[in-house]
């Protein structure tokens, strides 16, 4: 049987309340997603990191708000509050989280002009992040995946983990959605019908 790794997706703290893009009870999973990194032998994180300006944030659009949309080359993006701002206290890991042991870093949204929710394709769902082949090469076939928010980065991810043909379970006990506009539901269904494992 292919090799499991689990993957931490985005707890850093300004996905947790009193962070820039709160979620909520985002801070809640942090003691189980420890006991998940106790439990894995290969643990990878993910952090969202974004230049000043990024074409995500509201702020950078005249006129625009957060939680709105902006039309960019590559479809519709939903506009966010400035966070994970890179080398910011925002876009650092949760100080709870004990990430000592992770294997691996694997840094999004570091292009100004494309936002990334999943860990494996940028939202242009054409961009990689090399998580893919990093993953094949190490012999990792089956993924666990945990974090903030589940209907975001970790439903992405997991939707693009599927069609990369790795065996996906999401800890879903383990993660904390933004839930806009019905997101959660309509993500949750997604991950079904793609054939990710509902934890
Ligand atoms: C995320 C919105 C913007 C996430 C990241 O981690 O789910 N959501 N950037
Ligand atoms: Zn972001």
């Amino acid at each position: 049987m292919a090799a499991q790794a689990l993957i931490v997706i985005d707890v850093q703290n300004d996905f947790c309340p009193g962070g820039a893009l709160a979620v909520s009870g985002g801070h809640e999973i942090v003691p189980l997603v420890n006991r998940l990194i106790e439990d894995f032998d290969h643990v990878i994180l993910t952090q969202d990191w974004h230049p000043a300006g990024h074409s995500s944030f509201a702020s950078t659009h005249t006129g625009k708000q957060a939680f709105g949309t902006v039309e960019l080359p590559y479809g519709t993006q939903t506009l966010w509050p400035e966070h994970c701002v890179q080398g910011t206290p925002g876009a650092d890991f949760h100080p709870d989280l004990v990430w000592t042991k992770a294997e691996m870093v694997v840094r999004k949204g570091f292009r100004s002009a494309i936002d990334s929710y999943s860990a494996f394709r940028e939202n242009d769902h054409t961009t990689p992040t090399g998580l893919a082949g990093y993953l094949r090469e190490r012999g990792f076939g089956r993924l666990t995946l945990a974090g903030l928010a589940t209907d975001f980065c970790v439903a992405y991810s997991a939707l693009d983990a599927r069609a990369e043909g790795f065996e996906v379970t999401v800890r879903m006990d383990a993660s904390r959605a933004i839930d806009l506009g019905g997101s959660l539901d309509a993500m949750v269904g997604k991950m079904r019908d793609a054939g990710v494992t509902l934890a």
